[in-house]
């Protein structure tokens, strides 16, 4: 069965969760972070989940990051390898339509996702909700919000030309996106009206994938 290292508040682990449960394939999760365990971040004194550090998962991943899957054997890290991977192996039709240039504009999704998506979404995370009190810099946060927003706005043109990221169905490439606009949501931080973007986390809260792995607000808001 496949195998999956990963924590549940980790956005990337989600890309990979999300992606397993839209394809149906059974896995086991095993929980490992070094930085999050079940009480919340190592900051405010607690015990990570650990696995990370160990040679065994070392020899596996050897950035001691997450996610990372063993497929049958077949061991992959790097989140977004690991989705195009699953979309490739399991489920062409359904997360691409069996097509190249489909499946590219999916990867660039994934891509814009990681590149201008993530990081000022990370800096939220931080000063937000992760870091003890004393450490979070309000300037911080609104330096991140205005790129956030900023890469937002693309997201919303594109959405405003198609129904999803990549044209009138669900690919990969919402997945990153769907999980990025969620966290977003929640953060309930000011932002530009957005109806487009609106209008598609609507569609991807009703899928299961994203209501099994993603939803939860804990996922997103406690660490
Ligand atoms: N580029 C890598 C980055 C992996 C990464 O930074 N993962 C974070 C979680 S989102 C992590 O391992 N954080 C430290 C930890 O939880 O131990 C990927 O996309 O898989």
């Amino acid at each position: 069965m496949l195998r999956l290292w990963g924590r549940p508040s980790s956005a990337r682990t989600q890309k990979v969760l999300w992606t397993l449960s839209e394809i149906g394939l059974e896995f086991d999760f095993v929980l490992a972070s070094a930085t999050m365990g079940p009480g919340g971040h190592v900051s405010k004194g607690n015990h990570p989940f650990g696995i990370v550090d160990s040679p065994e998962y070392r020899s596996l991943n050897p950035t001691g990051r997450v996610p990372t899957i063993d497929d049958d054997g077949f061991v992959l890290w790097e989140s977004n390898s690991i989705v195009r991977y699953l979309a490739m192996q399991h489920a062409p039709d359904l997360l691409y339509g069996n097509d190249i240039r489909t499946f590219a504009s999916a990867s660039r999704w994934l891509d814009f996702e990681n590149n201008e998506l993530l990081p000022p979404q990370h800096e939220l995370a931080m000063h937000l909700i992760r870091l003890p009190e004393a450490q979070r810099d309000p300037a911080a946060v609104e330096h991140a919000r205005l790129a956030f927003v900023k890469a937002l706005a693309i997201v919303e043109t594109q959405l405003g030309r198609t129904r999803f990221m990549c044209g009138e169905r669900f690919t990969y490439g919402d997945i990153g996106v769907g999980i990025r606009v969620h966290r977003w949501h929640l953060f309930g931080l000011d932002g530009p009206s957005v109806p487009n973007v609106a209008r598609f986390y609507a569609e991807i809260q009703a899928r299961p994938g994203f209501q099994r792995w993603t939803a939860d607000p804990a996922h997103h808001l406690e660490g």
